[in-house]
């Protein structure tokens, strides 16, 4: 049996860390089933950064290489019919998520306009965890912004980019059906793990204001909701 770590659900959504919840979504497209296990505690994981999936034994982290590992070791189809083309806008894709997750950790962590409602939705909903941890991961996550850039631009400059991310996904997607066709794969998964944790939650960040008034990337992500959530 396949057990996923990954951080706390929030807000209907099982994961509030998008990289998590790409795996989440992942294995019920693929209807695998799986034990999943909510942490906080990262010195376990590989690279010390969730998500993580241990496969009898096996530990695999990071969540592309998770990805590669479950198709390669259980032969699924989910992405067999992109093209090569379609292959290589999923990888600009995922690196464009990548970029949005500074962007929006930054709303939800640093940015006090949205702190106090991120901090207050969270201990709300995970009375057991402790005020003071939650700000000791926001003096973690200050350093963290700092380093990786983010953390050293003006707020509206952050969100300037995130919303250029915003924008760049929303042209990809059809208005019927996945990304890349009429069925799911990867990068639907990709795209709901990050999107999902923008528009589901409660706070009016720039991204959330973006995001629900943008049909495309909403009906894709209740789709994508909808499929996950059902028949399990
Ligand atoms: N490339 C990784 C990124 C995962 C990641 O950034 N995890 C962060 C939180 S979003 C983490 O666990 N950080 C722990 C720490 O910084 O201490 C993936 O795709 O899974």
């Amino acid at each position: 049996m396949i057990t996923l770590y990954s951080y706390p659900e929030l807000f209907g959504v099982a994961d509030n860390n998008p990289y998590g919840l790409k795996i989440f979504a992942f294995l019920r497209l693929c209807r695998i089933p799986f034990d999943h296990r909510h942490i906080l505690e990262v010195s376990g994981a590989p690279r010390a950064q969730l998500p993580y999936i241990d496969d009898g034994g096996t530990q695999v982290g990071d969540s592309d290489e998770i990805i590669a590992y479950l198709i390669h070791k259980y032969g699924l189809s989910i992405d067999a019919s992109l093209t090569p083309a379609q292959q290589q806008t999923d990888v600009m894709l995922r690196r464009t998520l990548d970029d949005l997750y500074w962007v929006m950790s930054y709303s939800r962590w640093q940015d006090d306009q949205f702190w106090p409602s991120f901090r207050d939705v969270f201990l709300r909903a995970h009375p057991e965890i402790a005020k003071t941890s939650l700000e000791a991961a926001r003096q973690h996550n200050f350093k963290r912004y700092y380093f990786q850039g983010v953390g050293r631009y003006e707020p509206g400059a952050v969100y300037g980019r995130g919303l250029a991310d915003l924008r760049a996904i929303a042209s990809l997607m059809p208005e019927t059906g996945y990304v890349f066709g009429p069925g799911p794969c990867s990068a639907d998964a990709s795209i709901y793990g990050f999107f999902a944790n923008i528009y589901f939650y409660e706070t009016e960040t720039p991204l959330k204001i973006y995001a629900a008034a943008c049909p495309r990337l909403t009906r894709h992500c209740l789709a994508v909701h909808a499929a996950i959530s059902s028949n399990f």
